[in-house]
């Protein structure tokens, strides 16, 4: 069988101290932190979209990613040999996950029936690949965005035939998700937002995503698939105002629509940053909300203002992440997924590798510096003493709603000040964590 990166074998744990580009220096799959080994903690996923069918294209040039097995049509057959790519790829690298959009996979048709064929045909052969190889399926999702036919939406566009041509199509995506055993299905809102309130209904178009998630949820309970929804949050692009800006407002909404319970998370570096917020922030606020499901590992760029979508290699932010996922016991169905490029600069597909690698180890490093911390307690004491008036007296009956205004009242009336505060040592907790570093 042909091999399409001949030039790398499969990727070993060397450790730190290895001189080797192509081993990883801190990804020792087999090493346990708090319990889990890091396959199962990390759970690394490789996204289709941009590992496979990313060219480097952007608004100044072509291409230039040009990918020696690639003959450059959207025919079956090329996507057919993409498959047997990226499978040597991934196994290669020692990925055991993988997710993709619908179209990413396979090419869109002339016709929704004959796009549906050509998705049954890949998946078939998805399927055989899986079993070959034991990789998995993360999750999978529906291209609802870069067809023209997409442009005011799918669920929320003003065309009711769009809304259903985008059911046809999360239906398909869902029921193969199902068939290569996917454990999520994930729900980005793509064109899901409006750039002018003059011309849009924001009611309706919210209402209309709403029953989309819904009808989602019934096929997949008709057909018994159990894999967990998310939605990913992301500010804008493409539109202005995107209806999932950050996951506060998709915990809002998802709240407000009755989906507690069926739709998490998916967290994205690099959209929690556009939203103006930290990846930490979101991290949080979704797993406070029980709602944490999967992350999208990438980062952006501190000069640009866009989704640059670049390859995670800071040891500090990958920590940061660590601290939340550890806390919470790991990602349950989930995984860490790089909806990352490679710049159009580094055109060779041995960058891809290098790309994983870096990704990988940049987050198992996260992992161990941060699961050391979390063994220290140091910092774990110091909030839990910073909250401490809230264990017993007053604090204990706030917290038990035993206390009324009233009672509060009385209280200060009595007390007369309150008990001197305390500092909240900020630059020692940021140099404590330098400390792991
Ligand atoms: C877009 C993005 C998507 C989703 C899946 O910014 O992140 O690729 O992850 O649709
Ligand atoms: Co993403």
């Amino acid at each position: 069988m042909a091999e399409y990166f001949p030039e790398v074998q499969s990727i070993q744990y060397e450790g730190p101290q290895s001189k080797n580009a192509l081993a990883f220096k801190h990804y020792n799959p087999d090493e346990v932190i708090e319990g889990q080994t890091m396959r199962d903690l990390l759970r690394f996923s490789v996204c289709y979209w941009h590992t496979f069918r990313g060219t480097g294209v952007d608004p100044f040039g072509a291409g230039t990613l040009v990918r020696p097995w690639d003959d450059g049509s959207n025919s079956v057959e090329n996507a057919l040999k993409r498959v047997d790519v990226a499978f040597e790829f991934m196994s290669k690298l020692g990925a055991p996950f993988y997710c993709w959009h619908d179209r990413d996979v396979a090419p869109e048709g002339a016709t929704l029936r004959e796009s549906h064929a050509n998705f049954d045909t890949i998946a078939a052969k998805l399927k055989e690949k899986q079993g070959e190889t034991g990789i998995k399926l993360l999750w999978g999702t529906a291209n609802l965005f870069s067809h023209p036919r997409f442009m005011h939406g799918a669920a929320t566009s003003c065309n009711a035939d769009v809304f259903a041509y985008a059911a046809a199509q999360v239906k398909k995506a869902i029921e193969v998700t199902y068939e290569l055993g996917g454990e999520n299905y994930v729900f980005w809102g793509g064109r899901e937002g409006y750039h002018n309130l003059y011309n849009t209904d924001m009611q309706r178009e919210l209402d209309h995503l709403a029953r989309f998630m819904h009808l989602a949820h019934d096929h997949a309970k008709s057909i018994g698939f159990t894999g967990q929804f998310l939605f990913e949050p992301k500010p804008k692009e493409p539109t202005k105002h995107q209806y999932d800006f950050d996951a506060a407002t998709c915990l809002n909404f998802i709240g407000r629509n009755g989906l507690d319970g069926i739709v998490k998370l998916n967290i994205e570096t690099n959209h929690a940053t556009l939203a103006g917020h930290t990846m930490m922030h979101e991290l949080e606020i979704a797993r406070i909300h029980n709602a944490l499901g999967s992350i999208d590992a990438n980062t952006g760029d501190l000069l640009l203002g866009w989704d640059t979508d670049q390859f995670p290699t800071d040891i500090y932010l990958a920590t940061q992440i660590m601290l939340v996922l550890l806390k919470q016991g790991g990602l349950g169905s989930g995984g860490t997924n790089f909806d990352a490029k490679v710049r159009r600069e580094s055109f060779d597909p041995v960058d891809l590798f290098h790309a994983h690698i870096g990704g990988m180890d940049c987050f198992a490093r996260g992992a161990k510096i941060a699961a050391a911390i979390r063994a220290d307690g140091v910092l774990d004491d110091f909030v839990k003493n910073r909250y401490r008036s809230y264990d017993s007296g007053i604090g204990a009956k706030i917290e038990d709603g035993t206390a009324s205004f009233a009672d509060l009242e009385a209280y200060m009336l009595e007390k007369g000040e309150i008990s001197p505060n305390e500092s909240g040592r900020q630059e020692w907790v940021e140099n404590l964590i330098n400390q792991y570093l």
